[in-house]
């Protein structure tokens, strides 16, 4: 449907600005050169994490599209059940293998449209506030990773002399459907391959990860396990077609890449009892978007409707009115209401 960025400044732009291009690496593999650990101390801006932005940044640019967004239909104002950030349906696709983080999803209905923003648990910001420098770094180095990997042009080289600024970003607005329910959301994009053999957006967007290399098999096992489910969650929902992974050896070096096809990963795990399932996660999601269509059914912008689970326990809610939970912005509710 559209693309937005982020800039150094965190500021919204209703362009690309920050889009990024993927450079193939060298033939003979990343070394030497990949440094992630390289300007850790003196070449990096971070985001500041502890700022809720919630929805803002998607329903600022569903302000400036509204129109294309339109309905026939009286009682919805936009054609989706559901706005909400890629990275949340992550979390809810993943559900059913997830076994360590818990999470809270706030729920508004407001103009026939469910909007679905996450709240940090008490966990989460208690790990958050007490990550360990080694974590801190391992963050840094995988957008460091992007620097090595991206060009600021379609021809141009990437420059890992620049500083890593995490405020940036490219965002692409998806509108799409997971068996009756449309949804409509916004993920952050890495970059995309101007020599892509398929040449239109979503496919020819590239996500860059970075991951410990492996050793053995059970070591490779436990990462199709555990860590590509939600590789594959994140990529698979906007239609991002590649994966490309940097393996970070013991000095923070890229000692190997592997890049992998989002729609192929399945092939990875198939043979593997008790290993997850990719329907299984489709269809926990579209269950939980069903049951919030029948729990979430009064139309109030200062209603919310808090989603809890954790590990081992089943879904809960708890309903507030005009609290710290509300999501939706006095200028959002203004501006289609308008
Ligand atoms: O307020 C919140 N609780 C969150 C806000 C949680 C997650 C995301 N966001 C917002 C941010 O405004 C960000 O611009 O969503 C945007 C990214 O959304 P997404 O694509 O839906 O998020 P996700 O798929 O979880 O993460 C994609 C990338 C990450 O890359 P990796 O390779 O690590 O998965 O977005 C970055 C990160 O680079 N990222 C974030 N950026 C800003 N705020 C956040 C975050 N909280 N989490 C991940
Ligand atoms: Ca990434």
């Amino acid at each position: 449907m559209g693309r937005f960025s982020l800039d150094a400044k965190r500021c919204f732009h209703g362009d690309a600005r920050q889009m990024r291009y993927y450079v193939p690496p060298p033939a003979e593999g990343p070394s030497p050169g990949f440094d992630l650990r390289d300007g850790y101390r003196d070449r990096y801006v971070q985001r500041d994490d502890s700022v809720r932005e919630g929805l803002d940044h998607l329903l600022q640019w569903i302000v400036e599209n509204r129109k294309q967004l339109q309905t026939e239909d009286k009682g919805k104002l936009l054609n989706a059940d559901f706005v909400t950030w890629r990275g949340h349906l992550t979390k809810v696709l993943t559900t059913p293998y997830e076994s360590r983080e818990g999470w809270l999803l706030a729920v508004t209905l407001f103009r026939g449209t469910l909007y679905i923003s996450e709240f940090e648990t008490e966990a989460a910001r208690r790990e958050r506030e007490q990550r360990s420098e080694m974590l801190k770094e391992l963050t840094y180095m995988g957008y460091k990773f992007e620097q090595y990997m991206c060009a600021d042009t379609p021809d141009g080289i990437p420059d890992p002399t620049g500083v890593v600024n995490t405020n940036e970003a490219f965002c692409t607005v998806i509108r799409s459907r997971l068996g009756s329910h449309s949804l409509l959301f916004s993920g952050e994009v890495d970059c995309t391959d101007p020599r892509s053999p398929s040449p239109q957006p979503p496919s020819c967007y590239v996500e860059l990860k970075t991951s410990k290399v492996m050793h053995s098999p059970a070591q490779r096992r436990s990462f199709y396990r555990h860590k590509i489910i939600k590789w594959w969650a994140q990529s698979f929902l906007p239609g991002v077609s590649r994966i490309v992974a940097g393996y970070r050896g013991p000095d923070g070096s890229v000692v190997g890449l592997e890049t992998f096809e989002t729609m192929k990963i399945f092939k990875l795990i198939r043979d593997d009892r008790g290993c997850w399932k990719p329907a299984v996660c489709m269809n926990f999601c579209a269950a939980f978007l069903a049951f919030l269509k029948t729990v979430v059914t009064e139309d109030n912008p200062k209603l919310v409707h808090l989603f809890a689970w954790n590990p081992g326990h089943p879904v809960s809610y708890t309903v507030h009115q005009d609290s710290q939970y509300r999501f939706l912005p006095d200028w959002y509710v203004e501006a289609l209401s308008a």
